[in-house]
């Protein structure tokens, strides 16, 4: 198989490639290549969602690209130092140790996690060698969309989205949790044209950003006080005959959810969301003109009751009858693999073992019969990404054999034996669906990888022809392409109909549930009828919540060391600083551990909160994640973020 492109053309060139970033817009893009150098990105204009613009970080991919700490060549731990391989050498020595496991302990004591380096659905490939292989252990529980999913296969038994465009039809649009400027830019352009036809934008989050202003009405309950103000919505409703009359014909379970939202009344809902009775009126009164579309944001899911929470903003979209009609909708997630055929491979189905992705430090400490001795870790930085920093650290670096596939010396790097150096999606051969749309893309490589360097499917093929699968793994990328394009090939989302630009899936809907027939055994929405109502709440010493979240300035961990320097911000309201100044270093502590942050005060923000970035390193102690448990949600196997108490102390100095 050969990924390397033509570089020696001389004169300058645009090349489309798309986006694989863990992102809900997975754009197309054109790199201007000038002698085998990329010198421009920007945003393919033909691309429906894309428009000729990027986000943030990508627009400032360049820098990642030809940063020279770049990973190069193979890496071998020799006492604390990491020193320069070759690939035989390495590999050899890796396939034999994972052989040795395997025959010793049997293939669950081996580990592979993956997680959002690169949304290439190629990357099931290397899920399947390690199938092919073992199968060995994987992981449960998602901590990106754990909870929602679950909560959306729980009431509609099926999870997707109403098509992007389908926005145009609706009056109202509920951003229930959601930071445009930030995680959804490509949403921005579609909610203006919505909003200049007339359609009132509300968003609900207990963070002051950009989008409040961007929308109509902008509600801010208190961190996971969603429970309650929807409820509070749905009472409202019911007493004001603005609910759908019909509600009962697909919904079971309506009187059930009916006595809950009437348990209290709205003053005391309100009271609990934290927010204004007028506040929660007002959000009712808008999601009442129908059609109104409620797009819930991932962030809110992240919290011990994330799957119940979206279970009753699902209620909700259903018993205000905007399910089923054009410009309504209840949409969390676009079934980004909906059009590709991964029927390959088995996957969790035949896995020996899964270990609990929220908990993965303590879980992989804890295993036995047999231990985990070994891990594959591929397009992720889970020391950084995952809660209890310390323990994915300590745990990695416990095992007898610890492989890192990045194209960076990350925090999880730092914990492996071997480090392989990969591509970056502008190296990258791949497919891509999208999770807030619903356009298909390919991904070519734009320019040959550094010398060295290799992507995750060569380094498998490797590994495949040292440990008898050589034959299985013999096919080269195209050829996988068109496997799991199988599907969808004859209408209209083939090879050669990518090659000429996005394809929007089509296998996807406009509008789901058009008929309210619904996926669950009854056909009707399952609809919630018991919750947990009272909101997270920090403790009488810890009163803070602490909110990592994403920042337009990195995609999760993927931070060069310049951009790590220094105490990490932690932004608060002004009153929440426990006496500390605004500017000033303030130790950061939960139950867990502490921190040192640079406190920047903002008054638009609550004072039951401190925010953060997301994503910062342990090694640059920048790392919020180093403060929070590892715990799954209520249902999902999502991780508890942002739920952790923590208190602002002192540091005596500054
Ligand atoms: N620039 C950038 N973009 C990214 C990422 C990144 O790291 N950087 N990460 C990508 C990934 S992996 C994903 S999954 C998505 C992340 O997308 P999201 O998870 O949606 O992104 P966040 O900004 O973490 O959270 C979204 C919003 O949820 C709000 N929120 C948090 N808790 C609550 C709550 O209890 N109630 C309500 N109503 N709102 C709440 C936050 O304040 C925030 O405004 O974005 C992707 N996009
Ligand atoms: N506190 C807090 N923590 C969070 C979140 C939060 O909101 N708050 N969000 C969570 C969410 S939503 C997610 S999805 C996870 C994301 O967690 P991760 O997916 O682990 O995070 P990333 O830093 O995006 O990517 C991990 C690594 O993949 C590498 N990579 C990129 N492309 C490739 C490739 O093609 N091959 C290989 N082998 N590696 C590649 C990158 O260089 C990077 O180091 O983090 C979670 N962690
Ligand atoms: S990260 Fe998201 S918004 Fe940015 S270029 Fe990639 S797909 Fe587009
Ligand atoms: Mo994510």
């Amino acid at each position: 198989m050969s990924e390397s492109v033509d570089d020696s053309h001389s004169g300058i060139e645009q090349r489309v490639t798309a986006c694989n970033r863990d992102c809900p817009d997975a754009c197309s893009l054109v790199a201007t290549v000038e002698q085998g150098r990329i010198t421009r990105l920007s945003g393919d204009p033909n691309h429906p969602v894309t428009r000729g613009f990027l986000c943030h970080r990508t627009s400032r991919f360049l820098q990642r690209q030809y940063d020279p700490r770049r990973l190069v060549t193979p890496l071998r731990r020799e006492g604390e130092l990491f020193v320069p391989v070759g690939w035989g050498e390495a590999l050899d020595d890796i396939a034999q140790r994972l052989l040795a496991i395997r025959a010793e302990s049997g293939p669950a004591a081996i580990l592979a996690y993956r997680c959002g380096g690169s949304m290439g659905i190629l990357k099931a490939v290397v899920d399947f060698f390690f199938e092919r292989f073992g199968p060995v252990t994987g992981k449960s529980g998602d901590v990106c969309t754990g909870a929602g999913d679950a909560a959306q296969m729980a009431d509609f038994g099926d999870e997707d989205s109403h098509d992007l465009f389908d926005l145009h039809h609706s009056r109202t649009i509920v951003l229930w949790g959601k930071n445009l400027h930030v995680s959804s830019v490509h949403l921005l352009p579609v909610l203006l044209e919505a909003r200049a036809r007339g359609a009132t934008l509300v968003s609900v989050d207990p963070v002051f950003h950009k989008t409040a202003a961007l929308c109509d009405l902008f509600v801010q309950p208190r961190p996971g006080g969603d429970i309650p103000l929807a409820l509070g919505v749905a009472r409202w409703m019911f007493d004001a005959g603005a609910s759908d009359p019909r509600a009962g014909d697909y919904c079971d379970h309506l009187d059930a959810f009916a006595a809950l939202a009437r348990s209290r009344p709205v003053e005391e809902w309100a009271d609990l969301a934290g927010v204004s009775c007028q506040s929660l009126l007002s959000l009712a009164e808008a999601y009442a003109v129908r059609p109104a579309a409620l797009h819930i944001g991932w962030g809110l899911q992240r919290r011990r009751h994330g799957s119940a929470t979206v279970r009753v903003l699902d209620a909700l979209g259903a018993v205000s009858g905007n399910l089923g009609i054009p410009g309504g909708g209840v949409s969390y997630y676009t079934k980004r693999r909906g059009a590709f055929d991964l029927s390959f491979a088995r996957r969790d189905e035949v896995a020996p073992r899964l270990l609990p992705e929220a908990r993965l430090g303590r879980a992989i400490a804890e295993a036995q019969d047999p231990p985990i001795r070994a891990a594959w870790i591929s397009s992720a930085n889970p020391v950084a990404m995952l809660p209890d920093s310390r323990a994915v650290a300590a745990a990695l670096s416990s095992l007898d054999l610890t492989v890192v596939v990045d194209s960076f010396l990350t925090d999880s790097c730092r914990c492996a034996h071997y480090v392989l150096p990969t591509t970056t999606l502008l190296e990258e051969d791949d497919l891509l669906g999208a999770y807030g749309h619903h356009w298909l893309v390919e991904s070519r490589p734009v320019v040959s990888p550094p010398p060295g360097v290799k992507s995750d499917y060569q380094i498998i093929q490797e590994l495949a022809r040292r440990t008898g699968l050589a034959e299985e793994f013999s096919d080269d990328v195209e050829t996988w392409k068109r496997r799991v394009l199988a599907k969808v090939a004859d209408r209209g989302a083939s090879l050669e109909a990518l090659r000429r630009g996005p394809v929007r899936n089509p296998l996807a809907p406009m509008v789901m549930y058009p008929d309210r027939i619904f996926s669950t055994p009854t056909r009707k929405v399952n609809l919630v009828h018991d919750a947990p109502i009272a909101p997270p709440q920090g403790t009488a010493l810890r009163p803070l919540l602490l909110m990592a979240l994403a920042t337009e300035r990195a995609q999760g961990s993927q931070w060069l060391p310049e951009q790590q320097q220094g105490p990490a911000t932690a932004t608060v309201h002004p009153s929440a600083a426990g006496g500390c100044a605004d500017g000033s270093l303030a130790r950061l502590e939960s139950e867990v551990a502490e921190m040192v942050v640079r406190l920047k005060f903002d008054p638009r923000q609550r004072p039951d909160i401190v925010l953060m970035e997301k994503g910062g390193w342990l090694s640059a102690g920048r790392c919020a994640n180093a403060l929070i448990r590892g715990e799954e949600t209520d249902a999902g196997g999502c991780a508890v973020y942002h739920d952790t108490p923590v208190r602002l102390l002192p540091t005596g100095h500054s």
